[in-house]
């Protein structure tokens, strides 16, 4: 079974550990969100596409979910003793090197893609990662700030000022211009099943379906494609998804995230059991809906919510 999953970081990698367990046989192809890439000192960082390879690859900081496990921060010291910034963004020795390698393959010519598939040469994700585009997009967050309006990139919006201020509108710069990378659209097309995992459905998700082709190529695919909540009991359940919600004129229900991805694109939704209460309303939406526990408390919980997902997906085929 070829499956593709587009992700984010967190929620995206956690739920492909539990999917490549429910399905060890399965061939998944992750499209992964590059909105949230930032350059610092020079180096290009890929956050959610590095949260994707180190927690598939048994390389991630399982407490924080992003960053290495065993993790130092000399570098980070150095530079902040040479008055070096941003201070507010934790890059360690060992992620370091990542970026390192990137930008130095980068430099020499080659694709943002290539260069993912051979860092996962090293990780062994045991998925095929592919970065939504080998064009630069850059996630900006319009805000507020003593009645001026300014734009601030994503991760200084979510990490440095921890999304405490309403996000007034959220900007896939570039995107318009950006192009699937290779394999992309492939990869949608020849797929049993497309899966929207409990990735942030605005500046994760959202951003991928941005780029042009992308969303197009999963609504004519002709395969269902399912969905799991990443708002269980009208809140997130990790994070600030309910601040870039607001800004697309979204509400934190399970049951307005499925309306905003619509039956348009969306052929099944799982919901938390907490939110059983929506499951009528989401399928007089056109949205097959079922509630089943959605915490990925560990492997095993996960495993079984992507079977549900997998479930679902037979059932709408
Ligand atoms: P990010 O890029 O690191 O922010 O990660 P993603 O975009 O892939 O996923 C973020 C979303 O994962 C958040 O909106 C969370 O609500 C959701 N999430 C995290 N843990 C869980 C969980 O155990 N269950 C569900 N349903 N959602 C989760
Ligand atoms: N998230 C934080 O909340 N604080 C950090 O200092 C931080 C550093 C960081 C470094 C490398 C990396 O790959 C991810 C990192 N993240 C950090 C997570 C990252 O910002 C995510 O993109 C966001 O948490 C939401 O997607
Ligand atoms: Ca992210």
């Amino acid at each position: 079974m070829r499956i593709v999953v587009l992700a984010g970081g967190i929620g995206g990698a956690r739920f492909l550990r539990g999917l490549k367990s429910a399905a060890p046989d399965a061939d998944i192809t992750v499209i992964g969100n590059t909105g949230d890439d930032i350059h610092l000192f020079g180096l290009k960082v890929c956050p959610d596409l590095d949260t994707v390879m180190y927690t598939l690859g048994g390389g991630i900081n399982e407490e924080q979910g992003w960053g290495r496990t065993d993790e130092s921060f000399t570098v980070k010291e150095e530079l902040a003793a040479y008055g070096v910034g941003p201070e507010w963004f934790g890059l360690g020795d060992r992620d370091f090197a990542t970026h390192i390698v990137r930008t130095q393959m980068l430099g020499a010519g080659y694709p943002l893609s290539s260069v993912t598939e051979a860092l996962c040469a090293r990780w062994q994700p045991g998925v095929r990662l592919i970065p939504m585009s080998d064009d630069r997009v850059e996630t900006h967050v319009a805000i507020d700030v003593d009645g001026e309006r300014k734009a601030v990139h994503f991760q200084e919006y979510w990490v440095k000022l921890r999304a405490s201020v309403d996000a007034q509108a959220v900007v896939p710069v570039g995107a318009e211009q950006a192009k699937p990378a290779p394999g992309v659209l492939e990869a949608i097309a020849a797929a049993d099943v497309i899966v929207f995992p409990p990735s942030n459905p605005v500046v994760s998700v959202g951003t991928i379906l941005a780029v042009p082709g992308i969303r197009e190529a999963i609504a004519e695919a002709g395969v269902p494609v399912v969905g799991l909540s990443p708002i269980v009991g009208d809140a997130p359940v990790r994070g600030m998804a309910d601040k870039v919600l607001a800004a697309v004129g979204v509400e934190s229900t399970a049951a307005a995230v499925a309306e905003h991805y619509g039956s348009g694109l969306l052929d099944g939704w799982l919901v938390d059991t907490v939110d059983a209460g929506s499951v009528a309303g989401i399928e007089e939406a056109g949205i097959r809906c079922r509630a089943v526990p959605l915490m990925m408390t560990d492997l095993d919980a996960t495993a079984a919510m992507a079977r549900e997902a997998l479930t679902l997906a037979e059932e709408v085929r």
